[in-house]
């Protein structure tokens, strides 16, 4: 048992540089979390396994990075019934392919998208903290401060 909250997903090892932010983010707040590099077509068994153990593992939520032909969180959404976030990585076509192939899942199976590369991580992060701070308290409260302190980094004036 890994006792990982979140488990992150990203389709090539080249995602890495896009998901270490939600990775990082997930540090800042504390939240247990593991990392792997599951393809849903170069590694489909892989994706199988991972998310099987997911469920047993306990594991609350998935979150699926992909660029190009972005279909990792909705196969990974089609095979559980946990909630799966997905972010579309940058790609050639500037992530459009992968905003697209990620958010434009048909109604039944709903993957909840996030902006392109790093924003998109990063507020996957946060969107996972905020569903799980409705069940930890220790989160909970962590979020509050984090959003206190968000805001107080906005100057009043433009100039
Ligand atoms: C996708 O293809 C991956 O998620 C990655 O964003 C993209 C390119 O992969 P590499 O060719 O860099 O491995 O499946």
């Amino acid at each position: 048992m890994s006792n990982s909250l979140v488990g992150i997903i990203m389709g090539s090892k080249s995602d890495w540089k896009t998901m270490i932010h939600c990775s990082n983010t997930l540090k800042k707040f504390k939240v247990k979390h593991e990392v792997k590099v599951i393809s849903a077509h170069r590694t489909p068994e892989r994706l199988h396994r991972f998310l099987n153990e997911a469920k047993r593992n306990k594991i609350e939520i998935i979150i699926a990075g992909a660029g190009g032909a972005a279909h990792l969180a909705g196969v990974a959404a089609s095979l559980t019934t946990l909630p799966v976030l997905g972010v579309p990585i940058e790609s050639k076509l500037k992530g459009l392919d992968s905003l697209l192939s990620t958010v434009q899942m048909p109604s039944g199976i709903p993957v909840g998208t996030l902006a392109i590369g790093k924003a998109g991580s990063i507020n996957a992060a946060l969107l996972a903290i905020s569903i799980l701070s409705t069940k930890y308290e220790k989160i909970y409260k962590k979020l509050k401060i984090y959003r206190k302190s968000f805001e107080k980094k906005v100057p009043k004036k433009p100039f």
